[in-house]
């Protein structure tokens, strides 16, 4: 799809508003995963394109400096796969890193919706942006905004997750 976008500093990603003396507890608690977005012919994509949603718990782990992040995708065909994650924390740093994958790179920056992120997810020479939101469901032009920040970032390809299925995710409590 091509957009008829001129891109300003408005489009630019921005971890401005990302309030760092709440950090990160504001985080914790349930997200949709929204749409993502990567290079043209990067495949970065192809690993979602499956997918109807994702629901994710985010909760801080009795460890110090580390989240758990539980999944559940749910794909297209109906059936649902759980997953998780350990995130590590550096201070407060809004860098984070992934336990078992040491190349992989993950940055927050804040998004036109009061109630959403972006995650940039970078990992060897491979990047995508990732939007998630509080709610299933989003109004169309903050996933357009989404949109237009990305493309003017360089990743012309976008995908917007369908969320026609439901989901559930487990809080593990
Ligand atoms: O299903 C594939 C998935 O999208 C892959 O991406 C990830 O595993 C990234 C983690 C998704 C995090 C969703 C919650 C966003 C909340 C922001 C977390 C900030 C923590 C300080």
């Amino acid at each position: 799809v091509d957009l008829l976008v001129v891109c300003d500093i408005n489009h630019r990603l921005s971890a401005s508003s990302i309030n760092r003396t709440e950090f990160p507890s504001q985080y914790m608690g349930r997200w949709y995963f929204l749409a993502a977005a990567a290079p043209a012919d990067s495949q970065a994509l192809e690993t979602f394109k499956p997918m109807d949603n994702t629901a994710f718990w985010v909760q801080e782990s009795t460890e110090n400096e580390k989240l758990v992040f539980r999944a559940n995708v749910r794909v297209k065909d109906g059936s649902c796969v759980p997953r998780k994650w350990i995130y590590l924390l550096s201070g407060d740093s809004t860098e984070l890193r992934t336990e078992g994958h040491p190349d992989r790179v993950t940055e927050l920056f804040s998004s036109k919706c009061t109630q959403c992120v972006i995650l940039k997810e970078t990992e060897n020479s491979i990047s995508r942006l990732l939007l998630y939101s509080r709610s299933p469901q989003l109004e169309r032009e903050f996933v357009e905004d989404f949109k237009e920040k990305a493309f003017c970032e360089g990743y012309k390809e976008t995908l917007e997750i369908p969320q026609k299925l439901g989901n559930k995710v487990s809080t593990g409590v």
